[in-house]
């Protein structure tokens, strides 16, 4: 009912509500009606309440915490539930669990922590309390598994958006699931999938961004950056709300099997085309030069033999010969 409350006083935007048209439109009673804005008000909601006028919300809390993702939930149409964690191992296992049991909706789970983050191929990630925004996409897009991957380019395309725009910096994108800050990492993607030769089960996206860290381990220090020790703040709740919307519109497009606008970005993001890769294919390790991102988001490459062939981004690992980009 809480969610219900801050919905409706949400839509309203500046106009009072009484808690007679309230607790009319909810099917509530007036002391009911109070006893939840006075809830509401506890958890750090803003809401204005002059006698003979009624309730206006003001300001909606910073956290994001279940009631604010319920609210986000309710704006977009991309995602039908979400789960919010104070502490679980990893967002994307959490997706996981949900996928095969329940409905084939699109969800989102979302953690103050991870006591295991994952990054590819077994790599941690470290996702301290309530440092960064970790969450996990868990969809169920109706495409060939192959096309799955393509999901960490428009993944990429969207939260560099969203980065953008809610804080000015400039993103730069490691082909294909690193976003960068000046020379470093200050977001990782990992995207999932379960599938038959023909058939998609699900694909869950993960991504972690990191926000508050002003130093970072030993092993880090060199390669991760965070919002905040690139100078600027954004909470975790206004960069997910953020992110929402711009994902909304790049996933759908992707669904009607147009990826234009998510190559165009990559494109002008790269910090990889027109450097010297490593790539790392299994155990063999070869060096190449990266020249272009193709139609359907391959990296374009030329061996030193002149040879050119395009990679896709599940089966290669990228490393930049002069430094971590
Ligand atoms: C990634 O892997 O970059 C994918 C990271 C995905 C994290 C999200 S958080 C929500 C969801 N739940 C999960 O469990 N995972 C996803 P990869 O390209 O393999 O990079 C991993 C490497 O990045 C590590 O080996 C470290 O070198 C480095 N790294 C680890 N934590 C980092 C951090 N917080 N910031 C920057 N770099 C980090």
């Amino acid at each position: 009912m809480k969610e219900k409350i801050l919905k409706l006083l949400n839509e309203n935007g500046a106009v009072y509500l009484s808690g007679e048209q309230v607790s009319q439109i909810l099917g509530i009673s007036r002391t009911a009606v109070w006893k939840h804005i006075k809830a509401l008000k506890a958890a750090g909601y803003e809401i204005e309440s002059i006698s003979n006028k009624g309730y206006r919300l003001k300001s909606a809390s910073s956290d994001l915490d279940a009631l604010a993702l319920k609210m986000m939930i309710n704006q977009t149409n991309v995602v039908k539930a979400g789960y919010y964690f104070e502490q679980i191992d990893s967002t994307n296992q959490e997706a996981k669990r949900h996928a095969l049991s329940g409905q084939r909706v699109n969800q989102l789970f979302v953690a103050d922590e991870q006591t295991a983050g994952r990054g590819r191929l077994g790599r941690t990630w470290a996702s301290q309390r309530k440092e960064g925004l970790w969450f996990s996409l868990l969809l169920y897009p109706e495409i060939q598994p192959e096309q799955a991957s393509t999901l960490t380019l428009v993944a990429a395309s969207a939260m560099s958006k969203a980065i953008e725009k809610t804080t000015g910096l400039d993103v730069g994108i490691k082909w294909p699931n690193d976003l960068i800050l000046g020379r470093k990492k200050v977001c990782g993607i990992l995207t999932e999938m379960s599938a038959e030769i023909n058939h998609l089960h699900y694909v869950i996206v993960g991504i972690g961004t990191n926000l508050g860290q002003m130093t970072f381990d030993d092993a880090l220090k060199d390669k991760a950056t965070s919002i905040r020790a690139e100078g600027k703040s954004i909470t975790a709740k206004a960069l997910l709300e953020a992110f929402l919307e711009t994902f909304e519109q790049d996933y759908n497009r992707f669904c009607q099997q147009d990826i234009s606008g998510v190559i165009e970005e990559q494109k002008k993001r790269s910090v990889t085309i027109g450097r010297r890769v490593c790539i790392t294919r299994g155990n063999e390790q070869l060096e190449a030069e990266a020249i272009d991102i193709d139609n359907e988001g391959k990296l374009v490459v030329r061996f030193d033999d002149g040879s050119v062939t395009a990679l896709f981004s599940g089966e290669i690992s990228v490393r930049g010969i002069n430094g971590y980009v």
